[in-house]
């Protein structure tokens, strides 16, 4: 039988999107997924995106398998883009608050009257147990660690957003040759879930410029758990401030890490892009 889908994006990092809505379990296979994902043989997305029934007094719950079949636990462009389309499945159009149950803990993205949403993102974690890693001792942070990668000495910071984040501060990011070096990082032994990889350019201490390679996606034009990551390790390492605009090749986000309440929020855009049925 066909499954209606809704293709949207979030400065061009883009997804299928699924009414899941009647069922607790996704209504694709994760080798589905991939085909679907394909962007010759299939429809082309980075990931397919599920809104399931909530969960723990949630209002839904969000799955999402990467575009090579592996499931992260947490996509933060992917639920500013869920919050528009499950706003569009419920007709609402005023600006509207959704709880959200992810693999990562509980999201909360706010639809702005402006039309961008707002995503309370939760708190980063940062030890390396938690990453996870193990490049340094379980209970210590990673901050400033040399990692051997394709011949040369990085020096990293890992941030956990809900999914796995390692950061690497350098002078131009253009000149990283991330089609090579990305899946290295990305399946380096030191990482046991593997690592989404950020290469940060500090342009000011208000404006990051990003490029990135996602765990099981690869070079993607945007990430938003990743740029919260980038932002938690510029201030780790005195770089940037808790207020930020990150740059990414599909356009910019804000991002505020609020020392009230250690929680990131991150602001950005989300657009359907066409509706079929596959
Ligand atoms: O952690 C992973 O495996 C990522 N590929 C998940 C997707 C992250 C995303 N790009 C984001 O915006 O946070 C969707």
């Amino acid at each position: 039988m066909a499954i209606a889908f809704t293709k949207y994006h979030g400065l061009g990092n883009d997804f299928i999107l699924i009414d899941n809505r009647a069922a607790t379990e996704p209504r694709l296979t994760p080798e589905d997924a991939v085909q679907w994902c394909d962007r010759h043989f299939g429809i082309g997305a980075d990931g397919v995106i599920f809104a399931l029934p909530g969960q723990n007094g949630t209002d839904y719950t969000m799955r999402i398998f990467n575009n090579d079949g592996s499931e992260p636990e947490m996509c933060g462009n992917g639920i500013r883009c869920l919050a528009k389309f499950i706003a569009e499945l419920e007709g609402i159009t005023e600006p509207h608050a959704y709880k959200i149950h992810t693999l990562g803990g509980l999201i909360t993205p706010k639809l702005e009257a402006d039309g961008l949403i707002t995503v309370d993102m939760g708190e980063p974690r940062l030890l390396a147990a938690d990453i996870p890693t193990t490049l340094t001792a379980p209970t210590e942070k990673v901050v400033n660690q040399s990692l051997e990668v394709a011949g040369t000495t990085w020096q990293v910071t890992c941030v956990n957003m809900g999914n796995p984040h390692c950061i690497t501060f350098v002078d131009d990011v253009a000149a990283i040759p991330l089609e090579t070096i990305g899946s290295q990082f990305e399946c380096h032994p030191v990482f046991p879930k593997k690592i989404n990889t950020e290469f940060i350019q500090v342009v000011r201490s208000d404006y990051l410029k990003m490029r990135v390679w996602e765990r099981g996606a690869g070079i993607t034009l945007a990430c938003g758990t990743g740029a919260c990551a980038s932002m938690v390790a510029g201030v780790l390492n005195g770089k940037c401030g808790r207020h930020v605009t990150v740059e990414l090749p599909g356009g910019l986000l804000q991002i505020e890490w609020s020392e009230a309440d250690n929680r990131l929020y991150m602001t950005g855009p989300a657009e359907k892009a066409f509706t079929g049925t596959r």
